[in-house]
């Protein structure tokens, strides 16, 4: 071959190898409106009809399908992320044909009904949600509007939604659906399947009105009364296709609540990006959604197991943030669910069952953030103090606080606890060595209404979080970066950024006793910031420190053209003296260099000894 012509040949290769990644463009600039409406907060509120779920604050999700079978494999290789995403052009790409040939296999002989409920019964869990359709378009229950479903489509042919319904009304346990709405990649006509269909001749409207519509009908009318439906990735749907499906609901079930992802702000409550629980309160009905491992559906390789003390410690703080815990399990498609899940949810109920006046029903906590010992929640004129870490030096205390306390006990004991102030500060006299319960709690019953004043504190003993967010910013603001670990592992941070030669982020800590602290910065930093000069102002001390660059990058493979992987890292800074006690200012301004690139996390003070 003539040189010239072999050019010729390698140009036109690579255009076609580049093609798909071309016409991948629309679809991402879709995506990046997806993940705008993943993200945004509402404050929604349904009124009497919300008052089980401020009651419930546990619930169980599975993530169940025939992707389940697959559990993170195709054809011999394992792709990491969320399970149920692997039909994915971003993980496997399986064509509909291939993926559809699924249901032929799927067997659930396992499946039992009755054990499902009574585990997440068992585990403190108040509802159930489950998976009727995810993305992948495939019904887990027996559908007449669609033929791809379990009863009509797989050799096991039972529904089993319908005997989950019928169980946790046997139990005494509420039930609801998750509906993908949007995305059903089995659909030309819906959105998501952009590797087997053309998204130019999707007409969503008769999806909608084909498949959407009618399945949604089957859900509200043949499983008897639903506590919940549960949309997701609304994407670009109108504002129309959203109130069709709350009317619609609405027509069936008027009790039945629907989260936010039913998208355009009409749900009854708001369900938090994946994975994440506020750094501060949240107002309105919410709800937090995690799962037991990594993934959400079943996938063989993720052993990353949350502990039982981690689940109960979670739960606690959603609660103490004022919101819901749903956690979620992924069943293998024979019907059994890994045992290491089953262990620490068990486990976690045990806990919950035995304390469970802090947990059902309560309230946020009146400092409407953690502290780094453990979190608050509150009933009536009773606060409820979870002890995560027992304090070595026997002692706790609680800024700003302005009751009184007429008696306090650590639950479930006996042992002696006294009280004293000391100025603003309550101080709980607890025994030096952790009573034994896996998270011992405090119960403090105040006299008169409850008053606390909630600005930042540190005690000198236990590590005080200067967070972003509890900030005041000039000339700078605090955003929130979002980023996947494996494929949709959502992480996020609440970054400064958006920097000036002349900004300026701000706090104010009540400090008990003057003293020396260490204190350290949680920051991440690309190669363009490396090395810019910022000035720390505090108590004594005027410091001028240089970032180092922690590997941010943009953009990458992993992030799929969404951008900035910011590397969170904490470093530690040196040692700060104050002279005095109360209200000092800790202050950190751009001193040199260039800005952009360095994002702050957080400021920390610890005890320096
Ligand atoms: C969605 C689904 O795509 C996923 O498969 C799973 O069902 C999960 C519970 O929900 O994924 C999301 C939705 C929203 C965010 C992240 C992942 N979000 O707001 O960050």
């Amino acid at each position: 071959m003539k040189e010239k012509n072999k050019y010729h040949l390698q140009l036109v290769l690579a255009l076609i190898m580049a093609l798909p990644f071309m016409t991948a463009r629309a679809d991402e600039i879709a995506d990046s409106a997806m993940d705008k409406l993943w993200g945004e907060r509402l404050e929604l509120d349904a009124g009497e009809r919300g008052s089980w779920f401020k009651q419930a604050k546990y619930a169980m999700f599975i993530h169940w399908g025939l992707y389940s079978e697959l559990a993170g494999d195709w054809k011999g290789k394992t792709y990491f992320g969320i399970g149920e995403w692997i039909m994915n052009k971003y993980l496997a790409g399986i064509s509909v044909d291939d993926y559809r040939a699924l249901a032929k296999d799927f067997n659930p002989v396992k499946f039992d009904a009755k054990a499902w409920v009574s585990l997440a019964k068992q585990s403190g869990m108040k509802y159930i949600v489950i998976t009727a359709k995810h993305h992948d378009g495939f019904a887990m229950y027996g559908s007449k509007a669609s033929s791809y479903n379990i009863v009509d489509a797989s050799p096991f042919k039972r529904d089993p939604l319908k005997e989950l319904a019928d169980e946790c009304r046997k139990q005494g346990l509420g039930f609801g659906f998750y509906y993908s709405q949007y995305q059903d990649w089995n659909e030309k006509d819906a959105y998501g399947n952009a590797w087997d269909f053309n998204p130019k001749d999707a007409q969503f409207d008769k999806y909608f009105k084909e498949k959407c519509e009618p399945q949604v009908r089957e859900l509200v009318t043949q499983y008897g009364d639903l506590a919940v439906l549960w949309f997701d990735t609304p994407g670009k749907m109108t504002k129309e296709h959203s109130m069709a499906l709350v009317n619609l609901v609405r027509e069936h079930q008027p009790r039945c609540l629907i989260n936010s992802r039913i998208g355009n702000g009409v749900g009854d409550y708001s369900s938090l990006g994946d994975m994440e629980i506020p750094p501060e309160n949240v107002g309105g009905l919410w709800e937090c959604v995690d799962t037991t491992n990594n993934s959400w559906s079943y996938a063989w390789y993720d052993q990353n197991w949350k502990s039982t003390k981690q689940i109960a410690k979670n739960v606690i703080s959603v609660v103490a943030r004022g919101g819901t815990y749903m956690l979620n399990i992924g069943p293998r498609s024979d019907g059994s669910i890994p045992v290491n899940a089953q262990e620490s949810l068990l486990g976690a109920g045990k806990w919950i069952k035995s304390h469970a006046a802090t947990i059902y029903g309560a309230q946020a906590s009146p400092w409407e953030k953690a502290f780094s010992w453990g979190d608050v929640t509150v009933k009536g004129n009773k606060l409820y103090l979870h002890v995560f870490k027992w304090p070595s030096s026997g002692k706790i205390y609680l800024p700003g606080l302005s009751n009184s306390i007429s008696e306090a006990s650590i639950i479930g004991l006996s042992s002696q606890i006294t009280i004293a102030k000391e100025g603003d500060w309550t101080v709980v006299n607890i025994p030096k060595i952790q009573p034994n319960d896996m998270i011992p709690v405090i119960q403090l019953n105040l006299k008169g209404e409850l008053k606390v004043d909630h600005g930042l504190a540190f005690d000198g003993e236990t590590p005080a979080s200067l967070l972003s967010v509890f900030s005041k910013t000039k000339n700078c603001e605090v955003k929130q970066l979002r980023w996947m670990e494996k494929f949709g592992e959502w992480k996020h941070a609440e970054m400064v950024n958006g920097w000036s030669e002349s900004s300026e982020v701000t706090w104010e800590v009540n400090l008990r006793k003057p003293g020396k602290y260490a204190l350290e910065m949680t920051y991440s930093c690309d190669d363009k910031a490396d090395f810019s000069e910022f000035e720390i102002l505090t108590g004594l001390q005027a410091m001028t420190i240089q970032a180092l660059d922690t590997g941010d990058r943009t953009p990458s493979k992993r992030m799929f053209g969404r951008g900035l992987l910011p590397r969170v890292r904490t470093l530690r800074l040196g040692v700060v003296e104050f002279d005095k006690a109360g209200k000092q200012k800790v202050i950190f301004k751009t001193k040199k260099g260039t800005f952009e690139g360095f994002n702050l996390k957080a400021l920390e003070l610890k005890k320096y000894q």
